[in-house]
């Protein structure tokens, strides 16, 4: 016998419109959850933190993974914040340990987190989906923001389908792609102004993929022997989408950058969130392989599907649908567990969450986080139950 994934679900804390009462009928026992009101390279002291986490337990959940703990931009440039936030970041993670807390997700993506061009894409069910349009990244890119140097990273022909997709909007339309590009952090409500973004973007300037992973070596050459020594377990989300995106490098988007991430300083505290969306959202990625050849580095999963399309654009798809074989990638996710098992590894139940949902039925109802809906998630978790429990019979497991 092989023990269950941990079911766990995201919440955005007491603000998200998705309730701990709500989400203890999808099955999820553990929560995902941060303390989004802290900004990003402050600490998070214990006792913030044990109230949080007081929160989830009388719920009756158990707070299994902090997604995420940021990093500051100063860190990702070597600016001249960057030891007192390493400081403030190991800080916080002694913290976390001290409340029990022992799996830390985050991601060095530049400036943005994931970046969608339409949050309300309908399916022809009419459930609601995320998508990542290409015209509109570069149309957005081109004649919105106006980036200098960004006719360099198109071809003529996208540059000519990304007029075409611009003339085709309204006024309104243009504020709401506007919009959705600019969304900040998860968990906030956010959205930067054009001017701001390209404040951001001007700190960047020099900071090529070579900098920013030598940078991100840097910091986990701080932080990683104190992760060990608190017994935490980092884990970096990868890019999405994942590739570069407004001139700014992405160096999580790959096999070969989970590779260097891993070997920039050889830990069980220094390992991976696997995200099938993000890393599936390029057609080069081979997801099963990836378990199969780094799944001894994963302490969380991002189940989710993207249906590529053949400009670079993706919508993401039903958790089995879609681009991804989630079946190879499930099956593959078991023979990780029973290595583990194997190798008298304690960490066999890894926490995984549906990650998106589509908005379906009742969600239309609520305000919820782009992607967060509860009934699109609950159906997501529900399928991805159904798959593991296949898998394992089929192997005896
Ligand atoms: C999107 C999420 C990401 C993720 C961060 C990890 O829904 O998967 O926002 O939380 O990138 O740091």
């Amino acid at each position: 016998m092989i023990s269950n994934l941990e079911q766990t679900f995201r919440w955005y804390g007491p603000n998200d419109a998705v309730t701990l009462k709500a989400i203890s009928q999808t099955g999820a026992t553990g929560i995902v959850n941060a303390l989004h009101h802290i900004p990003s390279g402050e600490v998070w002291s214990l006792e913030e933190i044990k109230k949080r986490k007081d929160i989830i337990e009388a719920a009756g959940f158990k707070w299994s993974v902090v997604e995420s703990v940021n990093v500051p931009d100063s860190i990702k440039i070597a600016g001249p914040d960057r030891e007192r936030h390493i400081k403030n970041y190991i800080e916080t993670l002694k913290n976390l340990s001290a409340a029990g807390i022992k799996i830390v997700c985050y991601n060095f993506m530049p400036v943005l987190d994931w970046t969608r061009s339409d949050i309300d894409y309908h399916l022809p069910n009419g459930a609601s989906a995320l998508r990542f349009h290409a015209p509109a990244w570069w149309a957005f890119d081109l004649y919105i923001l106006e980036r200098p140097g960004a006719f360099n990273d198109f071809t003529p022909a996208q540059q000519e389908s990304a007029k075409k997709y611009l003339d085709s909007l309204s006024k309104q339309e243009i504020t709401r792609l506007t919009n959705n590009m600019m969304a900040g952090l998860p968990g906030t409500k956010d959205v930067m102004t054009i001017a701001q973004f390209k404040g951001f973007l001007s700190k960047y300037d020099g900071v090529d993929a070579k900098t920013l992973k030598a940078n991100m070596a840097y910091f986990l050459q701080a932080i990683i022997p104190d992760a060990e020594k608190l017994g935490i377990k980092m884990c970096v989300h990868p890019d999405d989408p994942p590739f570069p995106i407004f001139g700014l490098p992405r160096i999580v988007s790959t096999e070969k950058d989970l590779n260097d991430v891993v070997n920039a300083i050889p830990s069980t505290s220094n390992g991976l969130t696997f995200c099938t969306g993000s890393l599936g959202a390029r057609g080069d990625s081979d997801l099963p392989g990836i378990v199969e050849r780094l799944g001894q580095h994963f302490h969380f999963l991002h189940l989710r599907n993207v249906k590529r399309e053949p400009d670079g654009s993706f919508y993401e798809d039903n958790h089995l649908e879609g681009s991804t074989d989630m079946y190879a990638v499930m099956k593959n996710i078991v023979l990780e567990q029973q290595k583990r098992q194997d190798a008298g590894r304690t960490d066999i139940a890894i926490p995984m969450r549906p990650d998106h949902g589509h908005k379906l039925l009742d969600d239309f109802n609520y305000n919820t986080f782009p992607g967060y809906s509860v009934i699109g998630r609950l159906k997501g978790l529900a399928e991805l139950r159904g798959l593991e429990m296949g898998v394992k019979r089929s192997l005896g497991l």
